[in-house]
């Protein structure tokens, strides 16, 4: 047996009950076969791929606070610091029902390639838990977020490991999470990012994975030949990825024609109305079905649906594992040309095989949704020199970043015999930095 399908074997026995880990181990070792064919001896030796596949420590607390009963409600928090070879650990935090230990490795172990892939210093982690901010109050949401960083605080620093937000994590929960470090430690420093514009926040930020998942893909189009204005976009999830995809889908002269949640998707056949959507999810938090008191001409549909829709580009943005098999064959039934993921995983390994092998242009979600993480570390580098840049500064070094992104991807694939697998070339671009700085720093 190949070394590969080794390590594979293993992961999966030393970690049980984890699929999703599983899953984004499979996609990452399989597709490192060429790099790892042709170093063989020197990664067995010393242990690359178990050394790269094991998080360097996982951290599980409780996390015990307050609901406005008076009851005391009490959940797990997490925090996986997967790799710190090529700077601190980066990361979001995501608060969901779902989270559980399987869920935060596998976004930890994706983050070491896609914090890789931005060129800039981060390492990987990611953490959560599984409480569920829907429907509970500011201040439930606030005695959640105290208690959380009370524990987390003893683990993270500006330049130790740095979270951000993720599903259920925008700028209120940071908020009450910065001030809550800020009061433990006595110290104001960079902890967090997708802060506050008033307290070492970055222009940009918000936007950032959205606009950059387009800046990718408007790139990846262009270097086949294809124009983005005047194309049809699915879009899916309604959170801060997506609604600032469709944003700048529509800036680019695409129109934008859905947008989902968990329990339904909107068809609105002129254009999603940005403006609606941000009041409806970013004012209101509420949800989707009153999307068509804004646009009566749209349709909202309950359950799953999306995909079903005729379009030319695809942008899964919910969670993972959204597109299965049986959706990717009816977007190549329907002429979809690309699929360029803004969330983490949302394509099944089934799902994904079949579109690439229907010469479906690919860009996986590691590439694809790395301008977050990679305006994150733009924010880090304005508080360590206490400057703030333009939105315009911001969003330049983004569109650079991006676009270098999609070429040192595209380069990869080309180089080891893959041109066009856009999987393969972000696996292997991402990899090649981690692994040479891990076998400089010896065995850690
Ligand atoms: P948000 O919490 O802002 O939005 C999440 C969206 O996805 C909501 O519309 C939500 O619907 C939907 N969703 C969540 N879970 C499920 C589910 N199990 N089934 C169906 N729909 C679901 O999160 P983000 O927009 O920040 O994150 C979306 C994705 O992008 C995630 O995969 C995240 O890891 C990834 N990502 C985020 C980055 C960031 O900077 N925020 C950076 C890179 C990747 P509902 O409201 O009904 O729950
Ligand atoms: O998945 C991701 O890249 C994020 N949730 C953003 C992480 C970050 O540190 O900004």
């Amino acid at each position: 047996m190949g070394y590969v399908d080794e390590v594979i074997e293993r992961v999966i026995a030393k970690n049980p009950g984890e699929p999703e880990f599983h899953q984004a181990v499979k996609e990452v070792l399989e597709s490192l076969r060429p790099v790892v064919e042709a170093n063989e001896e020197v990664y067995r030796r010393e242990a690359l791929l178990e050394r790269i596949t094991e998080p360097d420590r996982q951290i599980k607390f409780r996390v015990p606070w307050v609901d406005d009963k008076g009851q005391v409600q009490v959940n797990v928090g997490y925090r996986v610091q997967f790799n710190n070879a090529i700077g601190p650990y980066k990361g979001g935090l995501r608060l969901h029902p779902s989270v559980n230990i399987g869920i935060i490795k596998f976004l930890g172990f994706e983050q070491i390639f896609k914090n890789s892939l931005t060129s800039l210093p981060i390492g990987g982690g990611k953490g959560g838990s599984d409480f569920d901010p829907k429907g509970k109050s500011d201040r439930e949401v606030m005695a959640f977020c105290q208690s959380y960083m009370t524990e987390l605080g003893k683990y993270i620093g500006a330049d130790v490991d740095v979270p951000a937000g993720d599903i259920g994590t925008g700028a209120r929960e940071i908020g009450y999470m910065f001030g809550q470090y800020k009061r433990i430690q006595g110290m104001f420093e960079g902890v967090l990012t997708g802060k506050g514009l008033t307290y070492g926040g970055s222009l940009g930020r918000t936007q950032a994975t959205g606009y950059g998942l387009l800046y990718l893909t408007n790139e990846m189009l262009k270097c086949n030949g294809i124009e983005l204005a005047g194309k049809t976009v699915c879009v899916s999830g309604s959170g801060n990825v997506a609604t600032y995809a469709v944003e700048k889908a529509q800036q680019l002269g695409a129109k934008v024609v859905t947008v989902s949640d968990s329990t339904g998707w909107v068809y609105d056949p002129d254009g999603i109305d940005v403006a609606a959507l941000k009041e409806i999810k970013e004012v209101k938090r509420a949800r989707l079905t009153e999307y068509k008191n804004y646009r009566p001409n749209s349709e909202y549909h309950e359950g799953r649906g999306v995909w079903s829709v005729k379009c030319d580009v695809a942008l899964p943005c919910a969670t993972q594992n959204e597109l299965l098999l049986e959706d990717a064959k009816m977007l190549v039934a329907n002429g979809c040309i690309a699929v360029a993921e803004g969330a983490n995983m949302p394509t099944t390994l089934e799902a994904t095989k079949y579109l690439q092998e229907n010469k479906v242009l690919f860009a996986p979600g590691k590439a694809a949704n790395a301008g977050g993480v990679a305006t994150s570390a733009l924010e880090m580098s304005q508080n360590s020199e206490r400057l703030s840049w333009s939105f315009e500064e911001v969003d330049a070094k983004l569109q650079g970043i991006m676009v270098n992104i999609f070429h040192n991807l595209d380069d990869a694939a080309r180089k080891y015999g893959h041109e066009g697998d856009y999987v393969v070339g972000a696996n292997i671009a991402g990899f090649e930095k981690v692994a040479t700085a891990m076998l400089a720093q010896g065995v850690c």
